[in-house]
């Protein structure tokens, strides 16, 4: 009965270690840059890549400079486009993701008077296991950001 209790012992151990495998390893890729503000928000624009072997997921992100941030994803509907709050965004391992205008994109909710044109600020992106990582970011006119816009790539 002993060598039982063991071995059952020994099972529950191997199953409390079974988590997603391997680690992820995240990186911003690209300047950050945000777009003036227009009707109180203002879109972020940045390619977060996971070097890792494991996933990971985006799950917040939050700036001194605004009131909140929003993970938002624009759908074309019936030519007009909607955008939907997403509570998370999944990083797979080796992949790249892309937050731009028109796709997956992060909203800056009352942006304060350090968003102008010209101006910089701190964005803080938090993930369900990595540490959080903090950014510049540099406000630009939203028409600069018009070149990511709406490419062929599928968002996420
Ligand atoms: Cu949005």
């Amino acid at each position: 009965m002993r060598s039982r209790a063991l071995l059952l012992a020994a099972l529950v151990a191997a199953v409390a270690a079974c988590g997603p495998s391997g680690d992820p390893d995240l990186r911003v890729v690209n300047d950050v840059r945000a777009a003036t503000p227009v009707s109180g928000s203002s879109q972020v624009v940045l390619t977060l890549a996971n070097d890792g072997d494991g996933p990971d997921e985006l799950v917040g992100a939050e700036t001194p400079a605004a009131l909140g941030v929003e993970i938002h994803l624009t759908e074309i509907d019936d030519g007009r486009a909607t955008m939907a709050e997403l509570e998370r965004v999944e990083l797979p391992a080796g992949e790249e993701v892309r937050f731009r205008p028109g796709g997956l994109h992060l909203m800056l909710v009352v942006p304060d008077d350090t968003v102008v044109e010209g101006g910089t600020f701190e964005l803080t992106l938090t993930f369900d296991r990595s540490e959080p990582i903090t950014v510049p970011v540099e406000v630009v006119p939203l028409l600069d950001l018009a070149d990511d816009a709406f490419d062929e790539d599928p968002p996420g």
